[in-house]
């Protein structure tokens, strides 16, 4: 009878192999969010320390389950054992217990160690790195991303960016609820929090786009609420650093607009944009609310709402037109819906936008 069930748990589990495998297989190591793939000192660091759990439970998975195999095998039933006497049972064996809390606390030092390391190192910034390091203060927002650069002074929204090989030390903060801040090749999760300002660091060995994402549940668009973190080499971070000091230009100002037809159109949407009250929540340049991303330089920033979409034409209308298919619960559609706007108002808006470079 015994021997029957095993029979079909047996096929059971070669089923489960088998389809865990055909679904499995759509996973690869070094996807966008993959903390597989690290690229930093800090991420390689954790990585490391993954490593070492991951190799740990591998070898007691096998002695474990070797251990089981063999017993189910050797002492399994076999056809004719019914009329058989029971074996001699026992319960407990105290040389052998003993054995295992001294070797499971042995593995728990081991694995306590690099973490307890890793702990302060991802709290503290290492001496080597803090000669060149930057700082970036976050604030969490549902369902986006403040960054600012108090030593710059400047502020932008969703996408940061920083030089390569160089530490970037991050101050985190919530202006609501709680929300964790995330960039899977990087470094691990920290959470910001109301009320207490908490720090992490970064640094990229390599120039890149790393994928971030709020990893704490924060209300409605928590899924949506995605960000960047952009590594240049450090001439180009220079660059875009002084672009970004510069203050926006007015349209009809702005000598790099060669289209007329589209000049006007971006002018008539400035005009647009400050009569319907869009600053009342954004800041473009100097002028505008606080309670929304940044618009300043909006333009040179590839993506939208957060890292949800790529920032070009057609998502951008969307976007202002029907900003609650895109991300469910935002907290700027009720307010845009009262606005009665027009198509027109829209695509002439996005071409203004369009101009903030
Ligand atoms: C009530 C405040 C409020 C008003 C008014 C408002 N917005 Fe927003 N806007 C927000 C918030 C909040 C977000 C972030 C939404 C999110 O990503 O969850 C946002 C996001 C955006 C973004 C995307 C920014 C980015 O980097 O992802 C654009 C562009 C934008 N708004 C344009 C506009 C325009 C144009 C208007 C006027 C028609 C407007 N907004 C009016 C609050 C507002
Ligand atoms: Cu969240």
């Amino acid at each position: 009878m015994i021997y029957n069930t095993f029979k079909k748990l047996e096929r059971k589990i070669y089923s489960i192999l088998v389809f865990s495998f055909l679904f499995l297989s759509g996973c690869d190591y070094d996807t966008n969010q993959s903390a597989l793939d690290p690229k930093g000192p800090l991420a390689k660091d954790q990585f490391k320390t993954f490593e070492l759990s991951l190799w740990i439970t591998v070898i007691l998975f096998i002695l474990v389950g070797g251990a089981l195999l063999y017993a189910l095998f050797k002492y399994r039933e076999r056809p004719g054992d019914e009329n058989k006497p029971m074996p001699k049972q026992s319960h407990g064996n105290p040389l052998i217990e003993g054995l295992l809390v001294i070797a499971f606390a042995v593995v728990l030092v081991i694995l306590a160690i690099p973490t307890l390391k890793g702990i302060k190192m991802m709290k503290e910034l290492p001496e080597e790195y803090e000669k060149d390091a930057i700082t970036v203060n976050v604030k969490g927002y549902q369902w986006w991303f403040e960054f600012e650069y108090p030593d710059l002074g400047f502020t932008t929204a969703n996408e940061f960016v920083f030089p390569v090989g160089k530490a970037v030390k991050i101050n985190l903060v919530s202006n609501d609820v709680i929300h964790s801040f995330w960039i899977p090749k990087l470094s691990g999760k920290t959470d910001l929090i109301p009320g207490q300002e908490n720090f992490m660091w970064v640094l990229a060995d390599e120039a890149g786009e790393f994928y971030g994402q709020c990893a704490e549940y924060c209300g409605d668009s928590h899924a949506y609420m995605l960000f960047r973190a952009i590594a240049k080499p450090q001439e180009e971070y220079e660059n875009w650093v002084s672009n970004m000091l510069k203050d926006p230009t007015k349209v009809a100002e702005n000598s790099t607009i060669h289209d007329s037809h589209f000049k006007s159109l971006a002018s008539k949407g400035e005009e647009t944009l400050n009569r319907v009250g869009c600053l009342q929540c954004h800041m473009i340049g100097d002028v505008g609310g606080i309670i929304a991303p940044n618009l300043t330089k909006f333009a040179s920033r590839g993506t939208l709402a957060a890292g949800w979409m790529d920032n070009n034409t057609e998502n951008l209308k969307k976007w202002i037109w029907k900003s609650d298919q895109v991300k469910p619960g935002n907290l700027m559609y009720r307010s845009v819906e009262q606005m009665n706007l027009t198509e027109e108002d829209v695509d002439a808006m996005v071409a203004y936008l369009q101009t903030l470079k």
